[in-house]
């Protein structure tokens, strides 16, 4: 619950943890008592920038649905605690995507805006990414990605005026507590864009499918020693499944597997054809090509997969259990084919991590 005092518990466990893994932050304990003593007056305490760093890092290490976790001490932290208007807001974000895509050499980043105080409102982004498309509903059925849909008619109920193509990006809402929410158009040179073809097959650049190259959730809840910070974007790179084998493909998302299939001119009468498949693979190869062609970071499915257990050896070397989510890690095409479905692994919820509000996690 974010509008909880911060837990001394849960604060000291994770300072204990941060000093552990930090020798030169110095001894923890006169830290504790400082922190102790700011808990009992004010129901919450201020992390040092040292502390909010590590605490983002861990939250990342512990994220048990995440195969990227190999570079966790690489991330970027973007301490915008300071900031409080939505325009201040908003500009942070631009610069969170400049930061982490301006250049194309993506960087992993997380930006970090005020923390939840107990008993105040705290602000929030209402879109789950920095960067999704538009899904609008006409009469010939949905354009756009259908995932958006019901956001996409909040706002136009909110004065938007979307251009109704398949890939508008949609404008971002930031909600704080003095102003009522916010639409934010975010400007073309903060979203980079690959345009989708294939290496061998022509006509596949004709579907005019794009993707974003940047992956930034927004709506998901840091948690720190106890502290939560509502609002704190994140973004990696791209694994290529996530687009080919996911957003693209779902039955309820693009739902490009027939016309693939059809471009193909494949058997589509019966399932044993494996037309299905056969389309993924394509459509997959042309994400992952076109990305490289375009000089934007992504990762296949099979590299990604032994980089994670490459993670795992290094942290059971370094003496810590690796929380893990087989059903999110296997990758959705190929499981069986990448190292990372022939095991188990140790589910936990440790702390630092990030949570969904809407699962309730905490
Ligand atoms: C989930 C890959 C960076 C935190 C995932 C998923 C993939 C992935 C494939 C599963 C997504 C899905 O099935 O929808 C990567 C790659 C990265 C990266 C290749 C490249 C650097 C990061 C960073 C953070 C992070 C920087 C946070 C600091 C998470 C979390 C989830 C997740 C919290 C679960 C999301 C949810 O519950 O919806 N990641 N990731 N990842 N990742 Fe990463
Ligand atoms: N599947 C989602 C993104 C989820 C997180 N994936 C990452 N995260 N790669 C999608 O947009 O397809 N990251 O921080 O890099």
């Amino acid at each position: 619950d974010p509008s909880a005092p911060a837990d001394p518990a849960e604060a000291e466990e994770f300072l204990r943890l941060c000093y552990t893994e930090q020798p030169r932050l110095g001894p923890v304990e006169p830290r504790l008592a400082a922190v102790r003593a700011q808990i009992a007056a004010t129901g919450t305490y201020t992390h040092t920038s040292e502390e909010l760093t590590w605490g983002a890092k861990v939250a990342w290490r512990n994220a048990s649905r995440c195969i990227g976790r190999l570079y966790w001490r690489s991330l970027t932290v973007l301490d915008r605690r300071k900031a409080r208007t939505a325009d201040e807001i908003f500009s942070l974000l631009v610069r969170h995507l400049d930061v982490a895509g301006g250049g194309s050499a993506l960087r992993p980043v997380i930006s970090v805006f005020a923390p939840a105080v107990p008993g105040r409102p705290y602000a929030r982004v209402w879109n789950e990414q920095l960067i999704r498309y538009a899904g609008y509903r006409t009469e010939a059925g949905i354009v756009g990605d259908p995932r958006y849909v019901s956001f996409t008619d909040a706002m136009h109920a909110m004065g938007w005026r979307g251009r109704g193509g398949p890939f508008d990006v949609l404008p971002v809402v930031v909600e704080t507590p003095d102003e009522a929410p916010r639409l934010f158009e975010l400007p073309e040179q903060a979203v980079l864009e690959v345009p989708i073809a294939h290496p061998e097959l022509s006509w596949f650049e004709r579907l005019g499918l794009r993707w974003h190259a940047v992956p930034a959730i927004s709506n998901m809840r840091l948690r720190v020693g106890g502290v939560d910070y509502p609002l704190a974007p994140f973004n990696g790179w791209y694994m290529g499944t996530e687009i080919g084998a996911r957003n693209l493909a779902d039955p309820d998302r693009y739902n490009l597997l027939p016309i693939v299939a059809s471009g193909l001119g494949l058997d589509t009468s019966h399932e044993a054809t494996l037309w299905r498949d056969r389309a993924l693979v394509e459509l997959n190869r042309a994400v992952l090509w076109s990305f490289e062609r375009a000089g934007v970071k992504i990762t296949d499915h099979h590299t990604e997969s032994s980089r994670f257990l490459a993670h795992m050896r290094n942290e059971e070397k370094a003496g810590r259990p690796v929380p893990a989510d087989w059903t999110w890690i296997v990758p959705p095409m190929s499981g069986g084919a990448t190292p990372v479905f022939h095991r188990y692994y140790h589910e936990a919820d440790q702390r630092p991590n990030f949570y969904l509000d809407s699962e309730a996690a905490s």
